[in-house]
């Protein structure tokens, strides 16, 4: 395969400017959901860990208005904000193709004004109904209209990163695309059909219902088109981390990919069996066939081989580089690694968190397992891992160089972001640790548990040694945010400046450009792709789709806190 460096930043100064203001804007606002959600996440261990402490919150009539200001800011905007500033940025550097900013401060925008209405509709109490909104919870239109801003803002992003791709091939002819773009291009098309279940979910009946336009809605055809989306939306929150143990980490920890096609070929994996597994949320639901549960169930084990493909492919990158810097024996080369790069042991521990949360994974997927772990504590357990430090903890150590990168000032404390990392993921291991097990002694999820009558309380009267760890792991946690934002705010407001020799470099580990020839090329056919995977996920749904929609039950919405 013939070789070239991709030249990238060939955009001029003021459009590369332009690039980084509007990513900050995005990435900024993303940490300001993060703050204000991840500050309730305490509150939500300690409630699992049995102690009260909502009369600390006057602002909240509820729990389940905290939980839902959570679980939407978190696992809604954060991630989504976050994935649209950096599946932009780097794809635009590696292209050096100028990106239409007009267009991109457009969708900025639809995404700013999307997370007011939607927050307006939380922080009023008029929509408490959790991030999953299942029907018949009732919510303000403005909750609905904001959520689905968010998601046509992401469209938007999504959109021109396309587009930049398609203006480089036509000035590249001969030429596969580059990997990062590669694996953004990729995600942001697996997005786009994960998407359509959300969209006509609420813009097809909660909308309209929450104007009071249609009568009711139908809970099982709700929550299918919801977990249609549901699913693959947690591989939109999981595919720019490993962009980032793909490309970035390897030359940070001073080693290098060991192989490109391994890396799109996983990414292809995602794009064709992320979405069609949905119904392995809904295994407990009616009206579902158990033999199309059985295949999702199936399809399920097909989506985590891309995974397994990534902790190879990862893994052997790592060794390369600790073998580098002298690591010897089967282990040792794991000491020499980085670990004083903040930047480098948020994503090991992130990677090492994930191994826990993708097992736990597995296990919810194996259709008879379910019954045992669904809707239990176990579920919060199993996606504090994955959602909660896999991707979180990847993103800060993102943040902590391009952050520097992005405003040109120092990082605030190196000091300070490994305690982070390490506060993050003790914290959150115990709380897994808490939480799965409390979920195997049948402890409910999204439970007001410290609060619950005395007959009730002594039902989980067994759960006292995990509710301990998920005690104590809120205080963890609370202390690895105080040392987040520290960094954060410390480096967005720091009057000092970078010089410019020392402002950090994108670390690309594979800025090549390889000839367009052999499997690159038939890896780079995205249309035939992204054709093959809306033909699965038409056999996947389209059957129970239509008995959902022959036998319609709509029922009026209830409003319960
Ligand atoms: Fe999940 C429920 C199945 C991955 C998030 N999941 C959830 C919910 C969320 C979530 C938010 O089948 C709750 C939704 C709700 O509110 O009801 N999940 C899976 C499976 C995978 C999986 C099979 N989940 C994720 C990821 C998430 C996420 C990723 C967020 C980002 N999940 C389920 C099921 C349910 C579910 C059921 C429904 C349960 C129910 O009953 O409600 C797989 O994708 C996992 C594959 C992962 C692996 C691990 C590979 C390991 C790697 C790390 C390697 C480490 C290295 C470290 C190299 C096989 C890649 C080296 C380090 C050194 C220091 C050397
Ligand atoms: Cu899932």
């Amino acid at each position: 395969m013939a070789v070239t460096t991709v030249p990238g930043s060939r955009v001029d100064a003021s459009a590369l400017a332009g690039a980084k203001r509007v990513s900050f804007a995005y990435i900024a606002t993303a940490l300001l959901a993060l703050l204000v959600g991840a500050a309730l996440g305490p509150f939500q261990a300690w409630n699992y860990g049995g102690i009260d402490l909502y009369g600390l919150l006057p602002f909240l009539k509820s729990y389940y208005q905290g939980l839902t200001l959570h679980g939407v800011l978190n696992a809604l905007v954060y991630t989504t904000f976050f994935n649209a500033g950096l599946m932009f940025y780097l794809p635009v550097r590696e292209l050096g193709v100028k990106p239409a900013m007009t267009w991109m401060w457009g969708s900025f925008g639809v995404g700013a004004v999307g997370l007011v209405l939607a927050g307006a509709g939380i922080v009023t109490n008029t929509s408490s109904v959790l991030y999953t909104f299942y029907p018949p919870l009732y919510g303000h239109w403005s909750f609905y209209v904001g959520l689905a801003l968010v998601v046509v803002s992401s469209l938007m992003v999504g959109a021109e990163v396309i587009r930049l791709r398609a203006v480089w091939r036509r000035q590249n002819p001969g030429r596969a695309t580059p990997l990062v773009t590669y694996m953004s291009v990729v995600t942001w098309m697996m997005w786009m059909l994960a998407s359509v279940g959300l969209v006509v979910s609420v813009v097809g009946f909660l909308i309209p219902w929450s104007f009071g336009w249609i009568g009711g809605v139908d809970p099982l055809l709700a929550r299918t088109l919801f977990w249609y989306t549901g699913h693959p939306i947690v591989y939109f929150w999981l595919l720019p981390a490993y962009i980032s143990w793909y490309a970035l980490l390897p030359k940070q920890a001073g080693g290098e990919l060991v192989s490109d096609p391994l890396a799109r070929l996983a990414f292809l994996m995602f794009l064709l069996f992320s979405v069609p597994v949905g119904f392995h949320h809904q295994f407990t639901d009616p009206g579902i066939p158990a033999g199309w549960k059985m295949v999702h169930s199936m399809l399920t084990m097909f989506v985590g081989v891309p995974s397994l493909l990534t902790a190879f492919t990862i893994a052997a990158s790592l060794e390369i580089a600790g073998r580098r810097n002298g690591g010897r024996g089967i282990l040792g080369w794991i000491a020499k690694l980085p670990w004083g790069n903040p930047a480098v042991s948020a994503q090991l521990l992130a990677a090492i968190a994930f191994i826990f949360g993708g097992a736990g994974g597995i296990v919810n997927a194996s259709f008879n397992l379910n019954m045992l772990v669904h809707n239990t504590a176990w579920i919060p357990g199993h996606f504090h891992l994955t959602v909660g430090t896999a991707v979180t903890l990847t993103f800060m150590g993102i943040t902590y160089w391009l952050l520097p990168h992005l405003t040109g000032r120092p990082l605030y404390s190196i000091a300070l972001a490994r305690w982070t990392n390490w506060t993050w993921f003790v914290g959150m291991m115990i709380f897994a640790i808490g939480m799965h097990w409390q979920g195997l002694l049948a402890v409910p999820r999204r439970a007001y548990i410290s609060n619950l009558p005395a007959a009730l309380s002594e039902a989980y009267a067994n759960a006292s040694v995990p509710m301990a760890f998920t005690a104590v792991s809120g205080v963890i946690l609370l202390f690895a945010i105080i040392f987040y934002f520290t960094v954060v705010f410390g480096t967005i407001f720091s009057r000092k400046r970078l010089a410019e020799a020392d402002v950090p470099e994108i670390p690309w580990s594979s800025a090549r450009s390889f000839k367009s020839e052999g499997v690159l090329r038939f890896m780079d056919s995205l249309a035939v792709w992204m054709g093959l995977a809306i033909f699965l996920v038409v056999i996947a749904y389209l059957p129970s789709l239509i008995t959902m929609l022959a036998n319609l039950q709509p029922v009026p919405g209830y409003k319960l806190w």
